[in-house]
C-alpha cells in the first residue's frame, strides 16, 4: 500500500498530528487548500462550543519545499486553541494539581469504559481525550492532501447528509455533484438548503431535551478509472478498503455502497448495472453497485453511505457505574456536539481521498508527478482501447 499515515493527539493536548507518506514528488500543495477543508469539517449546525473557540489551521513541519511535494513524509500540525484552558489538566509531564478531577462516570457509547478496562485507567479522561473525533481534524488535513492529488488525475470527491434523526426529506437532485454543491450551502449539509429549517428546529428540540442525533451520509468519488483495488486477495479488495476506512470514523455504525442493504430484496436483473459501450469505452446504462464490481472500480462513480449513530455525551444523562464508587450514578457530562453529522461527511471524503490515492498510486507506481500523469494517461488510452 503507497500511502500510509498516522495521527497522533489528544482532544484538548497541545495538537493533532499527522504523519502522511507515500505522497508523490512534484505536487503542487498549499496550506490554503487545506485549511479550507479543515473550515468545512469546523461547521455544521448542533456544533457544540468547542468550534467557536478553534479556527483550525494547518502548520507543515516536512515534506514540503517552495510548495511542492518532495516525495519524503509531509508531517502537519494542527495547533489545539483550548490547550490554553487545558495546559495545567493535560500536561504531558509533572504531577497533576488539585484542579485535576478524575472522570469516573463513563459514558454509554463513548470508549471511556471499554478503554478504561483495556488500558487500566482510573481517570477516564485519559481514554476520551484520544478517542474524541477531534482527531478527524488530522484525517482531514491528510485527506487534503489526497484530494489534490486526485484532482490532478480529473477525480473529484463529494459528500451530503442524507438523514438526521426522523427527518429524511427526498433527495430531488438527481446530480451528485450538485447535490454536494447544494450541500456546501446549507447549514447541515442537506442538498437542498430549503429544508435547513426542519433541520434545524430537530436540533434545537434535541438540544433541549438534553439529546443528541445521528444520521446518514453519502460520499462519492466522480472520475474514478476502472482497475482499481483487485479481486485477486481480500484485502485488496477496493469496496472492502472503502468500508474499513469509512468504518474506523467515530460513531460510525454502517456502511453501504451503491444500493447496499436495498440490493438484497431485489431480483438480479432489478440489480445488476447493464453495460453499454460509448467512444470513451464501456459504461453502465445504472449505477446501484456504487462503482465497484469484484472489489474493483467499474468507472462509475463511487458512491459509500453511512450511519452514524447519535453523539454519547447526553445532558439528559444515562444510566452508568461510577468506576470508583461502583455506585449506580448518571454518566458524565462532557461539552459535546448535539449532532456532528454534516462534519463527519467531511471526514468521509476525506477517508474515501486517503483510499483512492493509495489505489490509484498502487495501479500506477511511480515517485514523481510527471511519470505518473504519463502512466495514467496510458492506462486511460488502454481503457478507451480495451
Ligand atoms: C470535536 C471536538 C470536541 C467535541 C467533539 C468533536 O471538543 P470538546 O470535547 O472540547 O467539546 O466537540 O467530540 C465529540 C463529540 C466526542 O464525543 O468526542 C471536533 O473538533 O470535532
Amino acid at each position: 500500500m503507497p500511502i500510509r499515515f498516522l495521527t497522533a493527539g489528544e482532544s484538548h493536548g497541545r495538537g493533532l498530528l499527522c504523519i502522511l507518506e507515500g505522497i508523490p514528488a512534484n505536487l503542487e500543495l498549499s496550506s490554503e487548500h487545506i485549511n479550507a477543508e479543515l473550515q468545512r469539517r469546523q461547521k455544521g449546525y448542533g456544533r457544540g462550543g468547542r468550534m467557536k473557540i478553534e479556527s483550525d489551521r494547518v502548520e507543515f513541519l516536512s515534506g514540503l519545499r517552495f510548495g511542492k511535494t518532495l516525495g519524503s513524509p509531509i508531517a502537519m500540525a494542527v495547533w489545539n486553541k483550548d490547550w490554553e484552558n487545558w495546559q495545567e489538566k493535560m500536561a504531558c509531564e509533572g504531577e497533576p494539581s488539585e484542579k485535576v478531577v478524575p472522570f469516573t462516570r463513563p459514558r454509554p457509547g463513548h470508549a471511556d469504559l471499554a478503554g478504561g478496562i483495556k488500558y487500566n485507567q482510573r481517570d477516564l479522561r485519559n481514554v476520551l481525550e484520544r478517542a474524541s473525533a477531534r482527531e478527524t481534524v488530522a484525517r482531514v488535513a491528510a485527506g487534503a492532501v489526497c484530494k489534490r492529488l486526485l484532482e490532478e488525475f480529473g477525480i473529484k470527491i463529494g459528500s451530503y447528509v442524507v438523514s438526521i434523526g426522523k427527518l429524511t426529506p427526498p433527495v430531488e437532485e438527481p446530480d451528485l455533484l450538485r447535490r454536494h454543491q447544494l450541500a456546501e450551502l446549507s447549514e447541515v449539509r442537506f442538498p437542498d438548503p430549503s429544508k435547513d429549517e426542519q433541520f434545524k428546529e430537530l436540533i434545537d428540540r434535541a438540544r433541549e431535551e438534553g439529546e443528541s442525533l445521528g444520521g446518514v451520509f453519502e460520499v462519492f468519488a466522480l472520475g474514478v478509472p476502472p482497475g482499481l483495488g483487485s479481486h485477486i486477495q481480500w484485502d485488496r479488495r477496493i469496496d472492502g478498503r472503502i468500508a474499513q476506512a469509512m468504518m474506523s470514523i467515530q460513531a460510525i455504525k454502517g456502511v453501504e455502497i451503491g444500493g447496499g442493504f436495498q440490493l438484497a430484496s431485489m431480483f438480479g436483473s432489478e440489480v445488476h448495472d447493464e453495460i453499454g459501450r460509448s467512444e470513451e469505452g464501456y459504461f453502465r446504462h445504472t449505477n446501484r453497485l456504487g462503482g465497484t464490481e469484484g472489489g474493483i472500480t467499474n468507472g462509475m462513480p463511487l458512491v459509500v453511505r453511512c450511519a452514524m449513530k447519535p453523539i454519547p455525551t447526553l445532558t439528559k444523562a444515562l444510566k452508568s457505574v461510577d468506576i470508583k464508587t461502583r455506585e449506580e450514578v448518571r454518566a458524565g457530562k462532557e461539552r459535546s456536539d448535539v449532532v456532528a453529522v454534516p462534519a463527519a461527511s467531511v471526514v468521509g471524503e476525506a477517508m474515501l481521498a486517503l483510499v483512492l490515492a493509495d489505489a490509484l498510486l498502487e495501479k500506477l507506481g511511480g515517485d514523481f508527478m510527471e511519470e505518473i500523469k504519463e502512466r495514467f494517461e496510458r492506462y486511460m488510452e488502454h481503457v478507451k482501447d480495451y
